[in-house]
C-alpha cells in the first residue's frame, strides 16, 4: 500500500508532517512523519480527523447560488456560477470601477499556490483590498524592532533552558508538541513560570502561576526589570556590547517599583520579586510569548518589554535561551518577513486599493466611498465569526450587492453569500508550505483528486479570468492548469532558487530551510537600524507614533468610566480540538469536545447571582451572548473567558462583544481590549 508524505497547512505552530496510506480512493490512515524533529511523536486529534473532514456530509460539493425570489442557497452549476460572477465582475467595474469589490482572505490554510488570488484581481484591473492581520502583527513588528528579524532557536532547543516562561502562551492546548520539550526540560531541573490570568493545562508543572490583570504584561515586565536594575542583576558586559538605549531603559523602569507594578497588574508584590529573582538566577531562559497579551491596544510596547527581559539579563544567542514568538526562517519565499507585508494604506498603488484595516473590517467597509463597495469575494476565512465586531461585520456584508464565498463547508460567512463555490481539502492539490515554529518548508503533497465537482482555487481563479477575456501566457505563469504535472511544474518554478529544495527531495519529507540558524542570534548580528537590540526604538516612535522606550499605556477600553458599567475583562482564547473556526462541525470533534460555556470566577458569579450551569447573558453595548456559565476557581476573578471559533449558526461568537481596533503597531486586531458585565438570561 503506497505511503504519500504530507503535511497539514493549518495556522498552527507544529505544522506537522504526515504519512498517509489511500485506498480505492479514500484516506485509510494517517500517521505522523518520523522526519520532523519537532513534531515526531504523534498528530493531533484535528490531523487525525482530516480523514472524516474529506468525505463530512457537510463538506461542500458543487457550487451553491441564490436565485431571485426563493429562499436560500440552491445547487448550481460551476458554469452558471462562474457566469454569474463573470457578469457581475464586468458590470461593477463599467459602473463603478474595480475597486467597488473587496478581496478579502484569511487564515484558513497556508500555501504558495493559495497566495495566488491577487494576481487575479491585478490581471482583472484591481480591487480593495485589507491591511493588517488578526493574528501576530503587534508581536511580529515588536520583535522586528528590537532584534532586528523574526526568528528563534530550533524547537528542541528549549530542553537545554533551565528557566522557562510561558507567558500568554497555552501550548497544552495550541502548540501540543512543544509540551514533550518542555517535560523533557522539566525531567532535566528546568523551572517553569507561566504567566495567564487562567491557569491553563499548560501551568501543571509549573513551578510559578502569575495571573496580571489582563492587558497589564507590560507593566509586569518593567516591573521585573526595575528589580533587575536597582538589584544590579543585569549582564552588564551583554548590555554594553548588544543593547542600544539600556541607560534611558534603566531610567524608564525606575517608576515601576514593586509596589508601582503591583497596583497596575494586581500581581502580589512579593510575586514580581520572585520572578525577577528566578531571571536573575536561573540561565539559561528562554521566553515562550504566546498570543493572549498581543491582542491589546498596548501589546506591541507591552511585547518589547517583555524581549527587554531576555536582552538585560543576556538570554539571547545562545542554546537554552531566548525569545520564542515566531521563527519564520522557513519564510523564503514570501513577503511575511517584510516590514511593510501588512500593507499600509500608503503603499496601495493605484490599482489594488488597500484601505481596508482587517481589525476594522465591518466599519471600513460601510465607510469606503470613491467607490462605495458593491460586491466581496471571501475565500479562506470566516470573518462574520473571526473578525472583530461581529454585528458590524454583518451589517456590512449585508450591505453590498453581491458576496462569493469559496470555502469546504458553510460557515457563517458562506451563509450571506450569493454564490458560494467549493474549495479543495488539503489532500486534493500540491502546494509548498513552510512553518513558524520549526523552520521546516514542506510539499503539501497531493494524494486524492477532488470530488467531480470541486475545484482548487488557482483552477478557479483560471476558469473565471478566461471568461472575462484573459488568457494565454500572463494567466499560466499565475495560475497552473489542473494537471498534476503542470501544478508539479509550478512548484518546481518557485523552488528554482533554492538547490536544496528540490521536488523528489520534498517529496521524501520536511527538509530545513536554507540558511535555518539553530540557534537564533548566535553570531550575535541584529538587523536593527543601530545593529544593537533596541530597547530604544527611534523608529518605533516615527513609525507607529509610540514612545521610543516601551512605556506601559492602559489599554484603550479599560477606563474608569466603562469599568463601572463593564466590570469583566473578557479574553477569548484557542481550544486543543478546534483550530479557530474549523473542526468544530466534525463528529469525531464534536464527541471529544466540550460544549460552549463562558468561565467565570466564583466571585464574580457570586455578585451577579450565577451558578455553576446557570444561562447567562454576557453584553456590552456592542453586542451579547447567552450561554451556560462554569464557575472556575483558578480564574482570576474579574476575568470571563469563552473559547472562540464558535460559529453563530452553533450559539454564537465571541465575536458579537469584541470592538474593531487596531493593536499600536502592527495593524493587529486588539480582541481581548473588551469590557463585559454578566447576568443571568431572561429566559
Ligand atoms: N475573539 C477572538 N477572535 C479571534 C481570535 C481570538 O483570539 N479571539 N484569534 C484570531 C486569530 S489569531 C486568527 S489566526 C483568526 C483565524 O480566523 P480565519 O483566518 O478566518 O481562519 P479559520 O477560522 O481557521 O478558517 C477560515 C476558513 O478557511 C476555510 N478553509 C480551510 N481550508 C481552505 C482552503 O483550502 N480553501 C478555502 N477557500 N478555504 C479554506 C475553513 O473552512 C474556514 O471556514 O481568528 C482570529 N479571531
Ligand atoms: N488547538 C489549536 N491550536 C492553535 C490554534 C487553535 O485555534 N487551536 N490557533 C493557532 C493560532 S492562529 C494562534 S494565533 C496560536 C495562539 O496560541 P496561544 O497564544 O497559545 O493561544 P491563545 O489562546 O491565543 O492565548 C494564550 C493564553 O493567553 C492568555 N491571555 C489572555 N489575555 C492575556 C493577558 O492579558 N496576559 C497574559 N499573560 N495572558 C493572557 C489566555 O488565557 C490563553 O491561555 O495558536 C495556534 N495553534
Ligand atoms: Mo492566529
Amino acid at each position: 500500500m503506497p505511503d504519500y508524505t504530507t503535511a497539514c497547512p493549518r495556522n498552527c505552530y507544529s505544522t506537522c508532517s504526515m504519512l498517509v496510506e489511500v485506498e480505492n480512493g479514500r484516506v485509510r490512515r494517517i500517521e505522523p512523519h518520523p522526519g520532523n524533529r519537532a513534531a515526531p511523536g504523534g498528530l493531533c486529534l484535528k490531523g487525525l480527523s482530516y480523514a472524516e473532514r474529506i468525505v463530512s456530509p457537510d463538506r461542500l460539493l458543487r457550487p451553491l447560488g441564490r436565485a431571485p425570489g426563493v429562499d436560500g442557497l440552491h445547487p448550481v452549476s460551476w458554469d452558471e456560477a462562474l457566469e454569474r460572477i463573470a457578469s457581475r465582475l464586468l458590470d461593477l467595474r463599467e459602473r463603478h470601477g474595480p475597486q467597488s469589490i473587496l478581496y478579502c482572505s484569511g487564515s484558513g490554510t497556508k500555501g504558495l499556490l493559495n497566495a495566488a488570488g491577487m494576481h487575479f484581481w491585478r490581471l482583472f484591473g484591481g480591487c480593495t483590498t485589507t491591511y493588517g492581520d488578526l493574528c501576530w502583527p503587534a508581536g511580529l513588528e515588536a520583535t522586528r524592532l528590537t532584534l532586528g528579524e523574526n526568528k528563534h532557536s530550533a524547537p528542541w532547543d528549549i530542553v537545554n533552558a533551565r528557566l522557562i516562561i510561558l507567558w500568554g502562551k497555552n501550548p497544552a492546548e495550541t502548540n501540543i508538541h512543544q509540551m514533550r520539550f518542555i517535560d523533557q526540560a522539566l525531567e532535566r531541573g528546568a523551572k517553569l513560570v507561566v504567566v495567564d490570568p487562567r491557569r491553563t493545562e499548560s501551568s501543571e508543572r509549573a513551578e510559578l502561576l502569575v495571573q496580571p490583570r489582563p492587558g497589564s504584561d507590560g507593566a509586569l515586565a518593567l516591573g521585573i526589570a526595575h528589580l533587575l536594575c536597582r538589584n544590579d542583576r543585569f549582564h552588564h558586559e551583554f548590555v554594553e556590547r548588544h543593547c542600544l538605549g539600556f541607560p534611558e531603559f534603566s531610567e524608564l523602569v525606575r517608576e515601576y517599583d514593586p509596589d508601582h507594578a503591583s497596583r497596575l497588574t494586581d500581581v502580589p508584590a512579593r510575586t514580581i520579586e520572585r520572578l525577577s529573582g528566578l531571571l536573575a538566577d536561573t540561565r539559561p531562559a528562554t521566553l515562550c510569548a504566546g498570543f493572549g497579551m498581543q491582542r491589546y491596544t498596548n501589546s506591541g510596547q507591552t511585547m518589547r518589554a517583555m524581549i527587554a527581559l531576555l536582552a538585560i539579563t543576556g538570554n539571547i544567542g545562545q542554546p537554552g535561551s531566548g525569545w520564542q514568538f515566531a521563527n519564520l526562517q522557513s519564510a523564503v519565499f514570501d513577503a511575511v518577513k517584510d516590514p511593510l507585508a501588512f500593507y499600509p494604506p500608503e503603499e496601495s498603488d493605484g490599482v489594488v486599493r488597500v484601505s481596508i484595516s482587517t481589525a476594522r473590517i465591518g466599519q471600513d467597509m460601510l465607510a469606503t466611498r470613491d467607490p462605495e463597495l458593491k460586491m466581496a469575494w471571501v475565500e479562506r476565512g470566516n470573518p462574520i465569526t473571526q473578525n472583530p465586531e461581529t454585528p458590524a461585520v454583518l451589517q456590512a456584508f449585508r450591505a453590498l450587492e453581491f458576496r462569493v464565498v469559496v470555502d469546504q463547508f458553510l460557515t457563517d460567512t458562506a451563509r450571506e453569500a450569493d454564490i458560494v463555490l467549493p474549495a479543495k481539502s488539503l489532500f486534493e492539490q500540491s502546494d509548498v508550505i513552510g512553518a513558524y515554529w520549526h523552520s521546516y518548508i514542506q510539499l503539501k503533497q497531493k494524494i486524492l483528486d477532488p470530488p467531480p465537482d470541486v475545484k482548487p482555487e488557482t483552477e478557479i481563479y483560471r476558469l473565471l479570468a478566461m471568461k472575462l477575456g484573459i488568457r494565454g501566457e500572463v494567466l499560466s505563469q499565475y495560475f497552473p492548469g489542473p494537471a498534476d504535472s503542470e501544478v508539479e511544474e509550478w512548484v518546481e518554478r518557485k523552488l528554482a532558487p533554492f538547490p536544496e529544495l528540490t521536488l523528489a527531495r520534498l517529496r521524501e519529507g520536511p527538509v530545513p530551510a536554507p540558511g535555518n540558524q539553530e540557534i537564533a542570534f548566535s553570531d550575535f548580528v541584529f538587523p536593527t537600524p543601530s545593529g544593537k537590540i533596541e530597547l530604544l526604538s527611534r523608529e518605533a516612535a516615527r513609525r507607529w507614533d509610540v514612545d521610543p522606550l516601551p512605556r506601559y499605556t492602559t489599554p484603550i477600553e479599560f477606563t474608569e468610566q466603562r469599568q463601572k458599567k463593564y466590570p469583566l475583562h473578557l479574553i477569548t482564547p484557542n481550544t486543543k480540538n478546534r483550530i479557530h473556526s474549523q473542526f468544530g462541525n466534525l463528529r469525531m470533534i464534536r464527541d471529544v469536545s466540550e460544549p460552549l460555556e463562558v468561565s467565570i470566577s466564583p466571585v464574580d458569579a457570586a455578585r451577579c447571582g450565577i451558578a455553576d450551569g446557570t444561562l447567562v447573558r454576557v453584553f456590552n453595548d456592542r453586542g451579547s451572548l447567552e450561554l451556560p456559565a462554569r464557575l472556575d476557581f483558578s480564574l482570576k476573578p474579574g476575568c470571563l473567558s469563552i473559547p472562540n471559533g464558535w460559529w453563530i449558526s452553533e450559539g454564537g461568537t465571541v465575536n458579537f462583544l469584541s470592538c474593531g481596533r487596531e493593536t499600536d503597531m502592527g495593524h493587529g486586531a486588539a480582541f481581548h481590549d473588551v469590557l463585559v458585565e454578566v447576568e443571568k438570561a431572561a429566559r
